[in-house]
């Protein structure tokens, strides 16, 4: 009996050895130690033996029991751990690769170009001053010389919005200058002011002409403040955007709230004033509009016209882009075709 027990014994122990997988544990279990097993059913016929030959069996059965028992659980341990090791190595992931590179946005052109006209401005001593877009109609029209049924209206036809009790007063604005009377309200010169925003009007849309678009302009007011420093900050400005080597002209123009106004044009960076498709043949390029703030307008807000003089400017920033980087539409700018957004890195 005792020489069945230890055959078995090394028969379960050699098996158990064998076990490659944890999935073969429960059958060896079933098959040794499980109610019907091979140990047990010994276990089971020790009552039909003898007494002394039943205690020297049993106790030889029993230890087999505890023995088989112990390789179990230490074979299930082991399996169990080669089994996670084994998941782990499946799992490994190198996380020394690259990342997936991720779509990178872009400044949009307007903002690109915007920030260099500010910049140029900035380092020259001005300040930026931002305000609101939506307007009473004594601030777009009105505090600039333009009173109403004037001809000069026609100039900026715009869209209106209608609050309770004050129809017709309150406007999407046509240009930055309103908040440029509100900083001249607001402080005492000097002033060097550059208000960039967006503006609006009512506009039959082409190439050339959008119904929202931007708008820089400029002031400066102090005490001796010419015609002379106008073109000498104007200039400047130009060469840093356009290239150190540019000449400038101004021309005579109108613009209802200023006395002088002028236009200024830079010599065409491309045919270097010989005539091209760029500037239409005339060698220049028009970029801005400028002049000497009215007496009215300083008058106004309470400057003495006597005391205080200074100088004004507008200009778009899209009409900027439009030339430094040869696009032709002003419509690209806002119909969201990545095609062209994309190009400006
Ligand atoms: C243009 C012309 C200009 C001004 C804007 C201005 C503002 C105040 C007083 C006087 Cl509060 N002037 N602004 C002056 C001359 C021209 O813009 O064609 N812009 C695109």
């Amino acid at each position: 009996m005792i020489d069945r027990i230890t055959e078995l014994r090394e028969q379960a122990l050699a098996e158990l050895r064998a076990l490659g997988r944890v999935e073969e544990i429960e059958p060896w279990r079933i098959k040794y130690l499980g109610k019907k097993g091979a140990v047990t059913s010994i276990l089971r016929q020790l009552g039909a033996l003898p007494p002394d030959e039943r205690r020297a069996v049993g106790q030889v059965a029993n230890e087999t029991k505890t023995l088989l028992e112990a390789q179990l659980a230490q074979k299930e341990n082991e399996l169990k751990e080669a089994a996670r090791a084994q998941a782990m190595e499946r799992e490994r992931i190198d996380v020394t690769l690259p990342g997936r590179p991720l779509a990178l946005g872009q400044v949009h052109p307007t903002t690109r170009v915007l920030r260099e006209i500010l910049d140029a401005f900035v380092i020259m001593g001005f300040q930026i001053v931002e305000g609101p877009e939506v307007e009473w109609d004594y601030y777009n029209f009105e505090a600039l010389n333009i009173p109403k049924d004037h001809p000069a209206r026609d100039m900026w036809d715009t869209f209106y919005v209608s609050p309770d009790g004050r129809p017709g007063e309150m406007l999407l604005r046509t240009h930055t200058s309103p908040n440029q009377v509100r900083v001249m309200e607001k402080t005492r010169p000097p002033v060097r002011v550059v208000v960039p925003g967006k503006c609006y009007r009512y506009e039959a849309i082409d190439p050339s002409h959008e119904s929202m678009f931007y708008q820089v302009e400029g002031l400066a007011i102090g005490t001796n403040i010419t015609f002379a420093d106008m073109k000498g900050t104007l200039s400047a400005f130009a060469r840093m955007l356009f290239g150190g080597e540019r000449k400038v002209r101004f021309r005579c123009d109108y613009f209802p709230f200023v006395e002088p106004g002028v236009d200024m044009s830079i010599d065409c960076y491309v045919c270097k004033g010989a005539g091209c498709r760029l500037c239409g043949n005339t060698g220049w390029l028009e970029i801005m509009g400028a002049g000497m703030v009215h007496p009215k307008e300083l008058e106004r807000v309470g400057y003495d016209p006597a005391v205080y003089t200074g100088f004004a400017f507008g200009l778009g920033p899209e009409r900027i882009a439009m030339l430094k980087y040869g696009i032709d539409d002003i419509r690209l700018f806002y119909s969201n075709d990545l095609r062209f957004l994309q190009q400006f890195r």
